[in-house]
């Protein structure tokens, strides 16, 4: 495994000086640890620093719990005069927990450094005013660009109330993503399968269209069997009590046969079904007895059902009465078409094998009419590649 590929940070060309830099930086790594168990709130890490030695850290650790500033301020005795490196703006808001300007200014600290300024409505700048008005040095935007790629997903939903979507395919060297027959298990080896499997249980939602649990019967869950394939190392932490995987399935027309998989097991992993204006309303009861949630959309256009049920999943209106941060765009080529003519992919998890198909007819992941010109391409940045025996695996994020 290659690991990360290094995100140049401009930062002495910015004139903001190494030391905060390197602050920072270990307040951006402690933030990543909350992530998984954090959202929908923000991952937030703390250090606090005098005369060039750490004196406490800490992080926003789970949804509900202590803010990261809160965590670090425990962590030492006397924070009196030290610098405060917060990775995103600390709040001024009473939400589960007190502000966070309030804790830092009756700690007396002397100045606080910040990456990112919260757009969260009730903060948007209201914590560094409060802690500016208190006489403390602020400053902001340090190390910004790590602390933006960390909080992508929090800064999509807060802006737009949609949650961060990851498109996921599986093709051959020549970008096909099955033969010219529909053939398609398998295209790529057991241990990237693994790498699904530990993709799907760090997101809130993994969604297919109804092409794909016709002709796959997929059970769509994590197992652990599969899990066991990736490296200790990389296994994500299955032992906090996270919201349970939710499975979503698009649907403008046909439903899935009651005797799927998925609506078969539907009472023990939750199944909710994103439905086209025109499907009948006995026929979405049948699936409710079932235990399968619906959600029926006004309109019947694929891009109009992609943006409106990522409203839906944003807010607190769904069924788990909390925000999605994460979802997962499994296929088929449809939806992810869909997905994309919609410009609502946010990072694509393309997985490749060392095979070659070929065939004019034979699938590309993304089944839209597509663009015409270059030009109006989306282009994503490289964010890391990873080998899994013959196949490699390319993430690439907006
Ligand atoms: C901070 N430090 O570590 C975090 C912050 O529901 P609550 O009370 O947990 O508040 C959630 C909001 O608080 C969230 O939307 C974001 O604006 C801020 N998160 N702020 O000062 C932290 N996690
Ligand atoms: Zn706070």
């Amino acid at each position: 495994r290659n690991g990360l590929m290094p995100n140049e940070t401009n930062a002495a060309a910015n004139g903001h000086s190494a030391e905060d830099i390197r602050w920072m930086t270990e307040a951006i790594e402690l933030a990543s640890q909350g992530r998984g168990k954090v959202e929908p709130n923000p991952p937030v890490g703390c250090v606090l620093v005098r005369d060039s030695v750490c004196i406490g850290k800490g992080y926003h650790q789970r949804f509900g719990g202590p803010h990261a500033e809160v965590e670090a301020l425990a962590d030492c005795d006397d924070a009196t005069g030290a610098t405060a490196y917060v990775s995103l703006e600390p709040c001024c808001h009473h939400g589960k927990t007190p502000p966070c300007a309030d804790a830092l200014i009756r700690a007396k600290v002397a100045r606080v450094v910040v990456s990112v300024v919260d757009p969260f409505a009730e903060v948007d700048g209201g914590g560094i005013e409060r802690l500016r008005s208190a006489g403390i040095e602020v400053v902001t935007g340090i190390a910004k660009e790590a602390g933006e790629e960390l909080l992508a997903a929090y800064l999509k939903r807060i802006r737009t109330g949609m949650p961060w979507v990851i498109a996921k395919w599986a093709m051959s060297l020549d970008g096909r993503i099955a033969t010219q027959t529909g053939e398609s298990k398998w295209i790529t080896g057991p241990a990237s399968r693994g790498a699904v499997h530990e993709l799907r249980a760090s997101v809130d939602a993994i969604a297919v269209g109804m092409g794909t649990v016709i002709a796959d019967n997929p059970l769509l869950t994590v197992r652990l069997s599969e899990l066991a394939k990736v490296t200790a190392a990389d296994k994500p932490n299955t032992e906090t009590e996270t919201s349970p995987l939710v499975r979503l399935v698009y649907s403008r027309s046909r439903l899935p046969d009651l005797q799927s998989q998925l609506v078969q097991t539907a009472s023990q992993t939750p199944t909710w079904l994103i439905a086209g204006p025109q499907i009948a309303n006995a026929d979405l009861a049948r699936l409710a007895d079932h235990d399968v949630e619906t959600w029926q959309c006004e309109s019947a256009d694929p891009i109009e059902m992609v943006r409106q049920s990522l409203l839906w999943l944003g807010s607190k209106d769904n069924p788990r009465g909390l925000a999605m941060t994460h979802v997962m765009v499994e296929g088929g080529s449809q939806l992810l078409g869909s997905f994309a003519a919609a410009d609502q992919i946010d990072e694509v998890h393309a997985f490749i094998a060392g095979k070659c198909i070929g065939g004019r007819s034979a699938p590309g992941p993304l089944g839209d009419p597509g663009i015409k010109a270059l030009s109006d391409a989306t282009s994503l940045r490289m964010s890391r590649v990873d080998s899994f025996d013959n196949d490699v695996r390319l993430i690439y994020r907006r």
